[in-house]
């Protein structure tokens, strides 16, 4: 995958990623870089990358763990069938995390979905919907939330929201 670790800006310059996109296989990217392309169109700075819960469960529990004093926000995370990732993440950072559940041949995401969402009290995980809208919708959560101190990302949030709305009125079936 050509966006394994790549961190990005606006501009394209190399900044510290404030938001991960990590994702249980190069097989989820084609899902997931929907949540790296809307990222980078609010020019948020961000890393991209493959950890498997189950494959590489050590290096998993690692990246969670060093996240927030890497300076991260917001980790986003993708992962199909039995979909751990998420919650593993969640299970070794404070930070808040996204879960986007992969559309699935076997049971078309609904495996995933239950997997991601289905956490214990007391750990969450904040699920989007299956596949390509989960993705795109998990990083405009990303930004939501960061938008909060930041009245520039507020703003822009609301032109990407008119900009939706304009699309509509201007839809013209003839
Ligand atoms: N996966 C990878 N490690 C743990 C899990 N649950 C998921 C991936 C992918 C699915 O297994 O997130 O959606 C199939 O992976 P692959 O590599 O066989 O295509």
């Amino acid at each position: 995958m050509e966006e394994e670790n790549k961190t990005t800006d606006a501009d394209g310059s190399s900044t510290p990623p404030l938001v991960a996109v990590i994702m249980g296989s190069k097989s989820d990217w084609d899902t997931m870089s929907a949540a790296s392309e809307t990222l980078t169109q609010f020019g948020i700075a961000h890393e991209c990358r493959v950890l498997s819960a189950h494959r590489s469960p050590t290096l998993a529990a690692e990246f969670a763990a060093s996240a927030e004093s890497r300076g991260l926000q917001v980790i986003i995370a993708g992962a199909g069938g039995a979909a751990h990732l998420a919650g593993v993440m969640a299970a070794h950072t404070i930070l808040p995390v996204l879960g986007v559940p992969m559309k699935s041949d076997a049971l078309k995401g609904m495996d995933s979905l239950l997997s991601t969402v289905q956490m214990p009290a007391g750990i969450p995980v904040g699920t989007l919907a299956i596949g390509k809208a989960g993705s795109t919708n998990a990083a405009l959560l990303a930004v939501a939330i960061m938008a909060n101190g930041n009245s520039n990302l507020r703003e822009k949030l609301r032109q990407y929201r008119h900009q939706l709305e304009q699309k509509i009125r201007e839809t013209d079936l003839s």
